[in-house]
C-alpha cells in the first residue's frame, strides 16, 4: 500500500443517517435488489485518465494537485506508482471495476515498439494486483487522439500511415485488454471528425473507419476475446463534428458497415447532452436498436456547453437512465464507468474519494428509485394500455405484409374510423416518477 492517502480506512456502508463524508449512505454492495446485488447491477469502474492522468492544469492555468508520479524522470518507476496508488483507491472505494487508455498507465516510447513494451510492464503490473484484490478491467481502449500524429484523425486521417499506425496501437491495446480479462473494449473516435469539409473527404473517411471496425472485430474473434466491442458516441469535441454523433448515428454507421450485430454503444451522459438529447434517450435508443452495452456516467455543466466531466449528483436523472437499463434487462458485460474528474480546486486526495462517494451514492439511491418505480409498474401499464388499441387483429393486420395503404384506407371509409384524442397525461406520469425519488 502507498501512502498517498494517508490513514483512510476502507469506505463502508453506514446508511442513510450517517454524516460521515467518508462512508456511502446508499451503496451497500451486498444489498439484494430485484434479485441481484447492488454491486452486481451497477458494476462500477474508476476511470484511470482522469483520476490519475490529470494534475489540475487547464488552458489558463498550471496544475494544482499533487500527483507524485506525473513530471519524474524516471517514468517507468512513477507509472508503477500511479498503479500502486491506482489499486489502493480501487480496494479503498470497493469498486469491482477500472478502465484505462494504453497511453493513460505507462509512457509514450521513442517508437511504437517501446510504446507497447511499456504498456506490457505494467500490464504485468496490473495482472498481479487484480490477483491479489479482485478488481477487474471493464474495458481497455487506445489514445489515439492525443499525440499529433493523430491531428487529423486515427482510422479517418487522410495518411494511410496514420491508420497503420492506429491498427497497430489498438491492437496492443486489445491484447492488453485480453490479457487482463478485460469485459470490454472501447473506441471512442478521439478525432474521427473533421474540422472543415473543405479540406474533407467525407466518403473515403467513413469507409476507412468502416473498414477499421471491421479489423478490430475480425482480429477479437481471432484472439478469442469474448468482451464487447463498444463504440462511444460523441457529437462534437475535440473535432467541430464527430462521425459517432449519437447512438442513432452510430447504429447507422454498423449498420451500413455490417457491425450491427457484433458492436454495442458505451454511452456517457455529458454526450447525450451535448447532442442535444436527455442521458435516458440515448439509453432506451440503444435498447430499441439492440446495442446497449454499458456507460460513461458523469454530468455536464448546463450552462457552460461543455463536456465537463463532473461526477453524477442528480438522482432523478440517474434514476431515470437506470430505469431504462434495468428494463432493458441490466448490464451484462458493460457497467458504469465513472468518466468523471475533480474540479480544480479540489486538490486534496480525500478530493478523489469524495467524488466517488458522492456518484456511487447517486447511483445506488437512483438504482433503489428505478426498482421501486418497476416493482409498483404503474408506468410501465400506463404505457401499455397507451398502445393497447395496437393488440387487435385489425391493427395487427395493417403491419403484416398482406396490408396495403389501399386496403387501410377501404377499411376506414368501411368502418367509419374517426379516431378521437386521448390525453398523453404527462404530468401525471411525471408525478408518479417524483413519488419514487
Ligand atoms: C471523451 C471520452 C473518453 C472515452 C475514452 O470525451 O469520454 O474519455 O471515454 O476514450
Ligand atoms: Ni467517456
Ligand atoms: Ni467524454
Amino acid at each position: 500500500m502507498s501512502d498517498f492517502f494517508g490513514n483512510i480506512e476502507p469506505i463502508k456502508f453506514e446508511g442513510p443517517d450517517s454524516t460521515n463524508p467518508l462512508a456511502y449512505r446508499y451503496y451497500d454492495a451486498n444489498r439484494v435488489v430485484m434479485g441481484k446485488t447492488m454491486q452486481e447491477h451497477l458494476r462500477f469502474a474508476v476511470c484511470y485518465w482522469h483520476t490519475f492522468c490529470w494534475d489540475g492544469a487547464d488552458p489558463f492555468g498550471q496544475s494544482t494537485m499533487v500527483r507524485p508520479w506525473i513530471g519524474q524522470s524516471d517514468e517507468m518507476a512513477a507509472a508503477r506508482l500511479k498503479a500502486e496508488v491506482a489499486f489502493d483507491m480501487f480496494s479503498l472505494l470497493g469498486v469491482p471495476y477500472f478502465a484505462f487508455h494504453d497511453r493513460d498507465i505507462a509512457p509514450e516510447g521513442a517508437t511504437l515498439a517501446e510504446s507497447n513494451r511499456n504498456v506490457q510492464a505494467i500490464v504485468d503490473v496490473f495482472e498481479q494486483k487484480i490477483e491479489e484484490t479482485g478488481v477487474g478491467l471493464l474495458w481497455g481502449t487506445a489514445n489515439i487522439f492525443t499525440n499529433k500524429r493523430f491531428m487529423a484523425g486515427a482510422s479517418t486521417n487522410p495518411d494511410p500511415d496514420v491508420f497503420a499506425y492506429s491498427a497497430a496501437q489498438v491492437k496492443n491495446a486489445l491484447d492488453a485488454t485480453h490479457r487482463l480479462n478485460g469485459q470490454n473494449y472501447v473506441l471512442w473516435g478521439g478525432r474521427e471528425g473533421y474540422e472543415t469539409l473543405l479540406n474533407t473527404d467525407t466518403k473515403r473517411e467513413l469507409d476507412h473507419m468502416g473498414r477499421f471496425l471491421n479489423l478490430v472485430v475480425e482480429y477479437k474473434h481471432k484472439i478469442g476475446f469474448d468482451g464487447t466491442i463498444l463504440i462511444e458516441p460523441k457529437p462534437q469535441e475535440p473535432t467541430k463534428h464527430q462521425y459517432d454523433f449519437d447512438v442513432a448515428t452510430v447504429y447507422g454507421f454498423l449498420k451500413k458497415y455490417g457491425l450491427e450485430n457484433e458492436v454495442k454503444v458505451n454511452i456517457e451522459v455529458g454526450h447525450a447532452v451535448l447532442a442535444g438529447h436527455s442521458f435516458e434517450h440515448e439509453i432506451e435508443m440503444a435498447n430499441t436498436l439492440g446495442i446497449f452495452g454499458s456507460i460513461d456516467a458523469n454530468r455536464n455543466d448546463y450552462q457552460s456547453g461543455w463536456d465537463t466531466d463532473q461526477f453524477p449528483n442528480n438522482v432523478p436523472e440517474m434514476t431515470l437512465a437506470l430505469y431504462y437499463i434495468l428494463q432493458g434487462g441490466g448490464f451484462t458485460t458493460g457497467g458504469l464507468n465513472f468518466d468523471s474528474k475533480l474540479r480544480r480546486q479540489s486538490i486534496d486526495p480525500a478530493d478523489l474519494l469524495y467524488g466517488h462517494i458522492g456518484g456511487m451514492d447517486t447511483c445506488a439511491k437512483a438504482l433503489l428509485c428505478a426498482a421501486n418505480m418497476i416493482e409498483e409498474g404503474s408506468l410501465k401499464s400506463l404505457v401499455e394500455d397507451r398502445y393497447a388499441g395496437w393488440n387487435t387483429e385489425a391493427a395487427q393486420a395493417m403491419l403484416s405484409k398482406e396490408s396495403s395503404l389501399d386496403k387501410i384506407a377501404e377499411r376506414v371509409e368501411r368502418e367509419g374510423i374517426n379516431p378521437q384524442p386521448k390525453s398523453g397525461r404527462q404530468e401525471y406520469c411525471e408525478n408518479l416518477v417524483n413519488r419514487f425519488i
